[in-house]
């Protein structure tokens, strides 16, 4: 297949080209695509080095996929430029998920939903990923009613800048760019994307809009709060469910066994929890530190982490793909499909 990635010189994008090559993708033909500034720069894929190209030569070539990393108001503008052209568009930024005329899927939770009217599809954001995919066997079985998440989160989420500002202020040097209000090493910031008239940030609201619709359950009650901390491996997060129906722990642990993309790291006696050092480059969602919240009754609390780059973007952006092909929803342009 003709696959174009906009946004290839970004720490997404190059998840994405690993991401592809890793799972053989197929990919006949690859469309490199940045900011006019980088047009013309090599990237390499599969031991072949491509030229970036731009946006309207990416659309001309009319690739059959695009996978999008390259922030919402370029996939707001360029998406549907491809979509008319008659390529399918995952799109990894916030600019369609709560869209109602978009799906927002994470594979292993809502795929099925996916038809042949779907043109954009939108990839969610990374912390309500690993969450939902931690939480929805757990919802089918108990009814979730209300989540209270804080999450800790990887410096990777805001792009190469700010692992450049931590770089930098581990070095010494205060004066670089930031990508951050404050210093980012040795500090914490309670504070990821724009704030909201709300009070929250827009990050706390995608965790509480997002989960809804992923899960396809408007009754579930979220409330986040999300930070970020000098990490790199992946974001991590402290989640209390409070659920309908009582639950038995060692149910509950063997369920998150059986979640597709889950893997339960728990032997607190042990010093086995997840931990982000630990799913730096992997793409399971890591659950841990299962407990009753002994507070309230039917509540549980754990630890869920996962690489924000991996499963949190490239690897669910790329899944989306694959699931469709699987569902021949995502076939090889011919010439008439696309007159
Ligand atoms: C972060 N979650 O860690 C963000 C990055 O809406 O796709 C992804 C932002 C988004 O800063």
């Amino acid at each position: 297949m003709k696959v174009a990635v906009v946004g290839a010189t970004g720490l997404v994008g190059g998840e994405m080209l690993k991401v592809l090559a890793e799972r053989n993708f197929p990919v006949s033909e690859l469309l490199p695509v940045a900011s006019e500034k980088s047009v013309g720069q090599e990237i390499e894929f599969l031991g072949k080095k491509y030229k970036v190209v731009s946006m309207d030569d990416a659309i001309a070539a009319r690739p059959d996929v695009a996978i999008f990393s390259a922030g919402g108001s370029v996939s707001k503008e360029q998406a549907p430029r491809f979509a008319e052209v008659g390529t399918v568009v995952i799109d990894n930024s916030s600019a369609w998920r709560m869209d109602p005329t978009k799906k927002l899927v994470v594979p292993e939770i809502n795929a099925k939903e996916l038809t042949p009217d779907d043109k954009i599809i939108a990839n969610p954001n990374c912390s309500t990923i690993q969450m939902v995919l931690a939480l929805h066997k757990l919802h089918e079985a108990y009814q979730i009613k209300r989540v209270v998440v804080s999450t800790y989160q990887s410096v990777t989420g805001t792009g190469k800048k700010a692992v450049d500002q931590l770089m930098a202020e581990r070095a010494g040097n205060f004066d670089g760019p930031r990508a951050y209000a404050h210093p980012i090493d040795l500090n914490v910031l309670p504070h990821i994307d724009v704030f909201e008239e709300n009070g929250y940030t827009k990050e706390e609201m995608k965790m509480v809009n997002e989960t809804k619709k992923i899960m396809g359950d408007d009754s579930i009650r979220v409330t986040a709060t999300t930070v970020r901390i000098p990490v790199m491996g992946g974001h991590s997060e402290a989640v209390n469910v409070e659920f309908a129906k009582d639950f038995d722990l060692a149910e509950v642990r063997s369920l998150l066994e059986q979640t597709d993309g889950v893997e339960v790291v728990d032997d607190p006696a042990n010093n086995v929890y997840p931990m982000p050092k630990d799913a730096h480059g992997k793409d399971a969602v890591l659950v841990g530190r299962l407990r009753r919240d002994e507070s309230q009754p039917n509540t549980l609390n754990m630890w869920v982490v996962a690489d924000n780059l991996r499963k949190g973007a490239a690897t669910n952006a790329v899944q989306i793909a694959e699931h469709m092909i699987k569902l021949g929803l995502l076939k090889e342009h011919t010439a008439e499909a696309t007159v």
